[in-house]
């Protein structure tokens, strides 16, 4: 009968959690209050749930106990019941004990912080190996000091419900509590030896992209702004692109073919977000690792966000925590087909060596196809080089990798005047050539 289809329990694939946010204003300048709910109702809808209701506060810093004070914590209890809520979403990281202490107060509730929405979100986009794995450690490094809240809010729950505090819970709880703990350190260092396989394994490819003296580029940026739809456009791959945030979270590394025939390396990866928590930069070490190794940065920005520049701001902070604030890096703003010419011509005075790009519409990519080229070429040398007929290899790297300026074929080898990248400067500079006396 149809009727039996129809019952709610049964619909179980349907469920979307019911989602409410909590903000702290703390009165950051760049960050407003509105601004950061707007972008965490994104993280939230991107995680599969509906948003049901809000609730922010003034605080200059955190209340130690419940991170909101403790009559704005009965608040969110309310609106919680009233909206049949499942889920209350911090917008801020919580610490074990504050996100215990809330669930005692808003109970029957899921609390989820910041970093555990941002690892959810994680979960559900990790495609590779590699990255489910360092998705699987952090949730394991994030969970592993909050089994004991866990455990506690249970104690306390069964007291609320008639047990005497902690009786049934307590005791077995405990020893229950140190079998978890013990197996979740037991799988954190299974998952940290199975990555460190993995990631010899992709080190391999990466250090001899690296010998070959390929240049580098790494295209990073804020969560959104563009980064998979270039690495698409530039070199024709078929990147996953969406309008979600985090939608990459493998890199990508496609060879890319300049103006003068260069070939340089393109690699696209996870992008950056505001208050990106550590615990993740420090997961996603060995992806990131593509970052801290290019040669150039191309920034990527959405130009149209109204957050644009808070958003640079934050991906410059993640840079610096990354180490690599002295790679050269060229801003692309991205999206210049949704802003208006103004806007544009301002931000050209202000950025004269940015490039302004649209990835969508292709427009602007010989210019930054230009830029990327002249970066590339910064390191070259001339040499002038004097190469045996038995190293015909050399040559045909010339050829290939360098730009030949004069070439003559003498009786003991191929004379060459040949501007290289530095990388190749040792193989070539073997056979320089004496200088003539005098
Ligand atoms: N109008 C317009 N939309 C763009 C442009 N470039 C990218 N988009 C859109 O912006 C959204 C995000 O693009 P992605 O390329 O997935 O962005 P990303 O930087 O790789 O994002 P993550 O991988 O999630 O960090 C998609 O909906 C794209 O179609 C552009 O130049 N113009
Ligand atoms: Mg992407």
């Amino acid at each position: 009968m149809t009727e039996a289809k129809t019952k709610p329990y049964e619909v179980v694939h349907d469920f979307r959690d019911r989602a409410i946010l909590v903000g702290v204003d703390r009165g950051q300048r760049g960050w407003p209050i509105e601004a950061d709910l707007a972008e965490l109702a994104r993280l939230v809808d991107t995680a599969g749930a509906e948003i049901v209701g809000s609730v922010t506060q003034r605080l200059d810093r955190p209340h130690p106990r419940t991170f909101i004070g403790a009559g704005k914590a009965e608040e969110v209890a309310t609106l919680a019941e009233q909206t049949d809520a499942t889920l209350v979403v911090f917008d801020d990281d919580l610490t074990p004990s504050q996100q215990a202490n809330i669930e005692n107060l808003v109970l029957g509730v899921k609390i989820l912080d910041r970093t555990a929405l941002i690892l959810d979100i994680f979960a559900l986009h990790a495609k590779s190996r590699e990255g489910r794995l360092q998705v699987e450690l952090a949730q394991m490094e994030y969970l592993l000091p909050r089994l004991r809240g866990l455990w506690r809010h249970f104690g306390q729950a069964a007291a609320a419900s008639g047990g005497a505090l902690g009786i049934g819970t307590r005791g077995p709880g405990e020893t229950q509590l140190e079998t978890d703990r013990r197996l979740a350190r037991r799988r954190i260092q299974e998952v940290r030896r199975e990555l460190k396989a993995v990631a010899a394994a992709r080190d391999t490819q990466r250090s001899s992209r690296h010998r070959s003296g390929v240049f580098r580029v790494a295209l990073v940026g804020y969560t959104n702004a563009g980064k998979s739809t270039l690495l698409n456009a530039l070199t024709g791959a078929d990147a996953l692109v969406q309008d979600k945030l985090f939608a990459t979270l493998d890199a990508t590394t496609r060879r890319l073919e300049l103006p003068e025939g260069r070939i340089v390396t393109l690699t696209d990866t996870v992008g950056f977000i505001n208050k990106l928590p550590h615990s993740l930069v420090e997961a996603f070490k060995s992806t990131l690792d593509e970052v801290r190794e290019a040669d150039l940065l191309l920034h990527v920005i959405d130009t149209s966000h109204p957050m644009a520049k808070a958003q640079m701001a934050a991906v410059s902070e993640v840079l610096g925590e990354l180490d690599v604030a002295a790679t050269p890096q060229l801003l692309v703003y991205n999206k210049v087909d949704l802003v208006e010419q103004a806007e544009l011509g301002q931000l050209h005075r202000i950025s004269p060596g940015a490039v302004f790009v649209s990835g969508v519409h292709h427009t602007g990519l010989d210019e930054l196809l230009d830029k990327i080229a002249s970066e590339a070429a910064h390191g070259d040398r001339t040499l002038d080089v004097l190469i045996p007929y038995t190293r015909g290899d050399l040559v045909r790297l010339a050829h290939e990798d360098a730009r030949i300026i004069s070439e003559e074929h003498l009786e003991d080898g191929t004379h060459l005047i040949v501007r290289v990248p530095t990388a190749y400067a040792d193989a070539f500079g073997e056979f320089e050539g004496e200088e003539e006396p005098g």
